[in-house]
């Protein structure tokens, strides 16, 4: 007979069950919450180092804090596995990141207990400020609002921006640094520098204790002594740990460092910093991927592994040793590296992406000529203005979703500078699991009212190299690239270059009855859809705009000539994208066609794998292939 013990676990549905455990038995909650969460990440992937780095603090905040009474809002969010499962979400977790199923992300449409929809870095201490002078005006004095932000997200300025605020309001605001010392890639920059310092230096722990020495001392002398040395005491403390403390600077009472992992003493720590009211901040150092040894040996990776086996980490690839076409990040990687050999204008630029980019080829053979500038997008793409301005060509890899944040300095830094800047858009269009946070389909639509400013999108890999081939050309201007997450479909991508003239497309079918005009590898669909057609007698003309500004005149004077329906496709938002370019075309030059125009509609687009997302907004093979039926017939 085989007995199954039962778990504390299993006795927690919600935090309000937490709060019934012992402290004593906070230690096995937390082993048993680290167990769940292996188990869980092995077989459904999604982030998972992150997740096991917070354990401790996620248990010991929902312990300490009334959730979802008080507001605690988590940075990026990719480390909120446990607090889902500790907030009435254990059951659904095998939906995790799955078409319907949960998302990936603290999302305030999933649980009460999600305060913040999040997805991108930085934004959690200005939130949290947010919510806590929403409390303040509304008199609710014992609503504590914490924030949690890894030692990454805080190298954004954004971060800086709610801290600077926070501390002019004298909200009651704690701000906790989970200070593991990676972001994806290990952490960058002077912040990083100063934590690592702050952790270990031996002048701010001798600072500090000096202080609390002299206060010990000062607490041993009668009370009305004590009264009037007091000020003075607190000028000391003040003058000192602001002169050493940078959170002291900006007026935050900074705690710490504290060991993330040691629940118990966490749990005495919130309690006491609870009584605290105003701007504090609460240093952690944690592990990322702790508890799971392979997760804590190569933390880069771990941060998002495919399936593994839970017990032996062995990662578990597919049993097709076929060769692979490389994903499209990956040949950008290598062309770069390729262009810069070549020209030694060419400056690489991430911002915190460089595993995910593939700007690691370049960051590992140019060194001197490669920059990983930190989560700071803003940063990454005024830098490349100011490098451009001086005679470099930056090309600069940042995610589609993660521009958005740039918008302000794409147009004032780059394209108003009218200097060569080379943006290379990954993850433009749906990117699946992520949803709806990482979705790159506005970037069509916010880049084609900027003036000058040259959009591109390759069909395949060898057309990204050669739009890289000729974005680096004499005088560009400002030169966007975007591509999709994943795999192409060519095997054998590194052919010669060759120059893609700018402005023009190319007709890559013929036919009589309906032209199909689509930008971007997502035009494979559609060529898959067309096959199917012809095999049915049908006749599609298809073409590839390739550029989407200057839009090629030219061709769509030839296409509405010839056709009266039209298609038009783009893994891309419908507002402003391609079909709107093709739609104003039409009106400005006195054409009429019925035009159908694919992509992303004006809605949110939740996760999912990216076939079932293509599927639902109607622009997957079948999709492309009806809607080109409907059309004709
Ligand atoms: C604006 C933005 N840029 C980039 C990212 C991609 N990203 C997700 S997590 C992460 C690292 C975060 O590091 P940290 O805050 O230290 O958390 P950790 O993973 O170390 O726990 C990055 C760069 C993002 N989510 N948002």
């Amino acid at each position: 007979m085989t007995t199954t013990v039962k778990k504390i676990l299993d006795t927690i549905h919600i935090p309000a069950d937490l709060k019934k455990i012992s402290e004593d038995d906070l230690i096995t909650v937390c082993s048993e919450l680290r167990q769940e969460i292996i188990e869980q990440v092995s077989c459904n992937p999604g982030h998972f180092g992150a997740s096991l780095g917070v354990v401790e603090l996620t248990v010991a905040l929902h312990y300490v804090f009334d959730t979802p009474y008080d507001n605690l809002v988590w940075d990026v969010g990719h480390q909120a596995y446990g607090h889902k499962i500790l907030t009435g979400r254990r059951e659904q977790f095998h939906t995790n990141r799955k078409y319907k199923g949960l998302s990936g992300f603290p999302n305030r449409n999933e649980s009460k207990y999600d305060t913040f929809t999040v997805g991108h870095s930085s934004t959690s201490i200005s939130a949290a400020l947010g919510m806590a002078v929403a409390a303040q005006l509304n008199g609710e004095a014992n609503k504590k609002t914490v924030a949690v932000i890894g030692d990454g997200a805080m190298t954004a300025g954004l971060a800086f921006e709610g801290l600077n605020n926070a501390a002019a309001n004298n909200a009651d605001l704690l701000v906790i640094l989970n200070d593991n010392n990676m972001s994806i890639d290990p952490n960058v920059g002077g912040l990083n520098n100063y934590l690592l310092d702050i952790t270990t230096s031996q002048t701010y722990n001798k600072v500090k204790s000096d202080v609390w020495r002299l206060l010990g001392k000062f607490n041993r002398i009668n009370p009305n002594t004590r009264r009037i040395v007091q000020k003075v005491e607190n000028g000391i403390k003040t003058i000192l740990l602001k002169q050493s403390n940078l959170f002291e600077a900006l007026n935050f009472r900074y705690f710490g460092p504290v060991d993330g992992h040691d629940v118990n003493h966490l749990v005495q720590v919130l309690k006491d910093l609870k009584k605290i009211p105003g701007p504090k901040l609460l240093h952690c150092i944690t592990k990322k991927g702790k508890g799971f040894k392979p997760a804590e040996l190569n933390q880069t990776y771990w941060h998002a592994p495919g399936k593994f086996n839970k017990d032996t980490g062995e990662i578990l690839k597919s049993k097709n040793t076929a060769p692979q076409p490389p994903k499209f990040q990956h040949v950008f990687g290598e062309t770069l590296v390729e262009l810069a050999e070549k020209n030694d204008k060419i400056i690489g630029i991430t911002p915190a992406m460089p595993t995910g980019s593939s700007l690691n080829i370049m960051m590992e053979k140019i060194p001197h000529r490669a920059f990983d500038v930190g989560i700071a997008e803003q940063h990454a793409v005024t830098f490349a203005g100011g490098l451009a301005a001086q005679g470099k060509l930056p090309f600069c890899a940042i995610y589609s979703s993660f521009m958005q944040r740039a918008y302000d300095q794409l147009i004032h830094d780059v394209a108003l500078q009218n200097v060569n800047v080379v943006f290379c858009i990954d993850r433009g269009g749906l990117v699946g699991a992520d949803g709806a946070t990482h979705h790159g389909v506005f970037d069509f639509s916010y880049m084609r009212c900027i003036p000058n400013l040259t959009i591109a999108a390759p069909l395949n890999e060898i057309e990204l190299r050669n739009l890289m081939f000729t974005a680096q050309q004499e005088n560009m201007g400002a030169f966007s690239i975007r591509y999709p997450r994943g795999q192409g479909r060519i095997i054998d991508w590194k052919q010669p270059f060759e120059l893609l003239p700018v402005g023009k497309g190319r007709q890559l079918r013929d036919g009589n009855q309906l032209a199909v005009l689509s930008i971007g590898a997502i035009g494979m669909e559609a060529a898959d859809a067309i096959d199917l057609l012809e095999q049915e007698n049908y006749s599609v003309a298809h073409y590839d705009m390739r550029y989407l500004k200057p839009i090629d005149e030219e061709l769509l004077h030839s296409v509405f000539k010839k056709f009266k329906y039209i298609i038009t496709l783009e893994d891309a938002s419908i507002v402003g994208g391609l079909g709107t370019a093709v739609q104003e075309f039409m009106c400005e030059n006195g054409y009429y066609a019925k035009i159908k125009r694919l992509g992303v509609p004006d809605s949110w687009v939740e996760h999912g794998t990216q076939q079932e997302l293509y599927k639902e907004c109607g622009y997957d093979k079948e999709g492309i292939y009806h809607s080109i039926i409907e059309l004709i017939d």
